[in-house]
């Protein structure tokens, strides 16, 4: 008789599921740090692990989790997310058999689910790579730039006009870092809360260039606390774009069903679909659900 610890079982959906809790308790333990909640950084870390990707050359995207090695996780644009992979590095402990970058992948779920964001179908199939898959620099946007970029940043990717201004109101979330971006503050009052009052601000407040010696970004003109990127205010000057960012200012519903569906998207870009566990994504519930 073969012993316990011999027996290799596949996880399943309820292995993924408790994960997800240990991430989402992780994530409330964050005492003084930002706002009170990793959930932002934790969202970026997902993000920043999926949009490596090149569809031209299928290289990048959450596959092989190469943040992990250098010169990828110095690269400017990752400067302040080893706060997200070392708060990871707790949750592989205890679940050695999950790849990191189904366990990124699942952190930036957990995270804009328990801060009130939709649901966002997920499954399991990555595969841990090595330092030589690393994506070379300047795939992430660039956010002193314009419309032009923000395009072929995003195009690069396989988004179209309409999921590149549905992903960006997750700036909704979190805040800006002077020593890590350059850039200073938050975009809401409210940035540990999903909801589409990044598209409200963009519209409803007067917007004036800030006045400092740091990268050039704006202010609302009422309060000087809301910070806005050059290329988040592009939403409200490119034609294209405006017209997106102005229908999820005017619809939460409709910008959490297209948030969701972009986000999942995101997430399984360059994962060869042989390589995933379940034909169709899961939901994993909330911590709150699995209360009631
Ligand atoms: Fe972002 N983002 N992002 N962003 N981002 C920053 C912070 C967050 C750009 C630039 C920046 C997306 C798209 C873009 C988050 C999620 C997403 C920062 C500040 C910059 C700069 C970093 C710092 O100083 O800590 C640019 C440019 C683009 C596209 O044009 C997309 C897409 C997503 C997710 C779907 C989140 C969340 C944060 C807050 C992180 C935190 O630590 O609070």
């Amino acid at each position: 008789q073969a012993s316990k610890a011999a027996v290799k079982l596949t996880p399943t959906k309820e292995d993924y599921q408790k994960v997800y809790n240990t991430i989402a308790h992780i994530l409330d333990e964050a005492g003084e740090y930002d706002d009170g909640s990793f959930g932002p950084v934790v969202v970026r870390l997902a993000w920043h692990a999926s949009g490596t990707y090149d569809k031209t050359t299928g290289t990048g995207g959450s596959n092989y989790a190469t943040m992990r090695f250098e010169p990828e996780s110095l690269h400017a644009a990752n400067n302040g997310l080893h706060v997200g992979r070392e708060l990871m590095e707790k949750v592989k402990q205890q679940y050695p058999w999950i790849s990191y970058g189904d366990l990124w992948t699942l952190a930036g779920v957990a995270a804009i689910q328990e801060m009130a964001g939709p649901k966002i179908p997920w499954r399991p199939g990555r595969i841990d790579g090595v330092a030589s898959n690393v994506t070379p620099d300047g795939r992430l946007p660039d956010a002193t730039q314009g419309a032009q970029h923000i395009r072929d940043i995003f195009y690069r990717m396989g988004f179209n006009d309409q999921e590149i201004v549905a992903l960006i109101g997750a700036h909704a979330l979190g805040r800006c870092h002077s020593d890590r971006s350059g850039f200073e503050g938050p975009w809401t009052f409210s940035p540990t809360t999903f909801t589409n009052d990044f598209y409200k601000l963009l519209f409803e407040e007067k917007w004036v260039w800030k006045k400092w010696s740091g990268p050039k970004q704006l202010q609302d003109k009422k309060t000087g606390t809301l910070m806005m990127l050059p290329t988040d205010y592009v939403l409200t000057q490119d034609k294209s774009f405006k017209k997106y960012a102005k229908a999820y200012a005017d619809d939460q519903d409709l910008f959490f069903k297209d948030f969701s569906a972009a986000f999942a998207k995101l997430l399984e870009l360059g994962v060869p679909s042989q390589q995933f566990v379940a034909s169709e994504p899961w939901i994993l519930q909330t911590l709150e659900e699995q209360k009631a």
